[in-house]
């Protein structure tokens, strides 16, 4: 078996995604997911530029070989736009030996630990009443387990809270304040336990904002609300601050969704300062390197908890729900779901039910691409947004 084509497709049914098409003499097709949102291009072009010559005429059961290939021939290692180039293209190869064996991915991976796919959804606002409403249409979804991410008195706008991609625009500038931060979240968390009870897993993701001695008062102050985790409390490209966050708080802490290989995580998962591992199959080299990341978090007692946003797509969320199913440690999935028109142009095997989702019984990963509508919805410039304090200056997110 060869591989004869293999092309990128750019489509935005509301957002942007990036998507691999690999093709074989035998007929059979594999798709990948290479979405990095707001440098979509960048990984467009390394991948049309630059990975693409090298695929014609290679064995694409040799998925292995591969992954080896790309990451150490391109002498320049490691880096979201590479990772994420590698990881489409380890996707649409899984996605093609596994229809040729016709089974679901998940068979491949070594069968179902688990029958279903446990998942969390997001709720966000402004203000209590916002809050509580939002949190009452996830629980009404099916969703058994909630990210609370709220506004906070003084700033106008708060990544996560809000919708703020600005398409066809430059990156919208939002406020941001620590101190104000800081006082403000406990009380959030107080008032969802006393609304919501004891029993509601509740998550919430701080984006990297905090510096560890900050993000180890925040994590003791929300000791009393039972944190399912907190996530990305400090940048941890310091690895070891996360060592002065660990000692001061038993709050669960979650990260690593901006990472892109193992190496990012040595310290975090060798020294357990971590509980939950974040990183998705596209943002990490695909199915092949995420295996092998949890495989080295369930040495260290660590659960996966796969990255899943809406600039995520359907096919890197499938690749993702297969290894869910498969691995033993998995700990949750983020489930952000998707419009109608994204799921009409990746038509999916996956779905999700009563809060869970289940890849599916199609060969491959299950999902297709819809290449007329995607052209229908070409690409459109976005970008995330900036975030400065009030003198100015740029903050972390
Ligand atoms: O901000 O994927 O946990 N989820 C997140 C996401 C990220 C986006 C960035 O592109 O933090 O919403
Ligand atoms: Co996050």
């Amino acid at each position: 078996m060869k591989i004869v084509a293999a092309k990128v497709v750019v489509t935005s049914p509301g957002r942007n995604f990036v998507t691999l098409k690999i093709e074989t003499d035998e007929g059979v097709t594999g798709l990948g997911d290479a979405t990095l949102n707001g440098r979509e291009l960048a990984v467009a072009s390394y991948l049309t530029d630059h990975v693409v010559p090298l695929l014609h005429g290679t064995d694409p059961h040799r998925i292995e070989d591969t992954w080896q290939s790309l990451y150490r021939g391109a002498y320049w290692r490691r880096g979201p736009v590479t990772m994420a180039a590698i990881a489409a293209v380890d996707v649409a190869l899984w996605d093609i030996k596994a229809k040729v064996a016709g089974l679901p991915l998940y068979q491949l991976l070594g069968g179902k630990s688990r029958d279903r796919v446990r998942t969390y959804g997001h709720a966000h606002g402004n203000d209590l009443p916002h809050l509580f409403d939002s949190v009452r249409a996830r629980l009404a979804q099916g969703y058994k387990s909630i990210r609370i991410q709220t506004g906070i008195p003084g700033l106008r706008k708060v990544y996560g809270v809000r919708s703020t991609l600005d398409q066809g625009n430059l990156p919208v500038v939002e406020d941001w304040d620590t101190g104000a931060y800081l006082r403000h979240v406990p009380g959030v968390f107080e008032a969802v336990r006393n609304e919501f009870g004891p029993e509601l897993p509740l998550l919430h993701d701080v984006h990297h904002r905090l510096t560890p001695i900050q993000a180890a008062k925040l994590g003791k102050d929300l000791e009393p609300y039972d944190l399912y985790w907190l996530e990305d409390c400090t940048p941890a490209e310091n690895q070891d601050g996360l060592r002065l966050v660990r000692q001061h708080t038993t709050t669960p802490l979650a990260l690593g969704e901006v990472f892109n290989t193992v190496f990012d995580y040595q310290t975090l998962i060798q020294q357990q300062l971590i509980d939950y591992v974040r990183s998705s199959v596209t943002h990490f080299g695909g199915v092949t390197a995420l295996r092998k990341l949890f495989d080295f978090a369930a040495v260290h007692q660590i659960k996966s908890a796969i990255h899943g946003p809406e600039d995520i797509s359907p096919v890197g969320m499938a690749a993702g729900i297969h290894l869910d199913l498969a691995i033993h440690n998995f700990g949750i999935q983020e489930y952000a779901g998707y419009t109608d028109l994204t799921n009409e142009v990746f038509p999916h095997a996956f779905t999700f039910s009563d809060g869970y989702l289940h890849p599916g019984e199609t060969p491959g990963i299950g999902v297709e691409l819809n290449e007329e509508l995607a052209t229908a919805h070409p690409y459109t410039q976005a970008y995330l947004p900036v975030n400065r304090l009030h003198d100015g200056t740029v903050h972390d997110w």
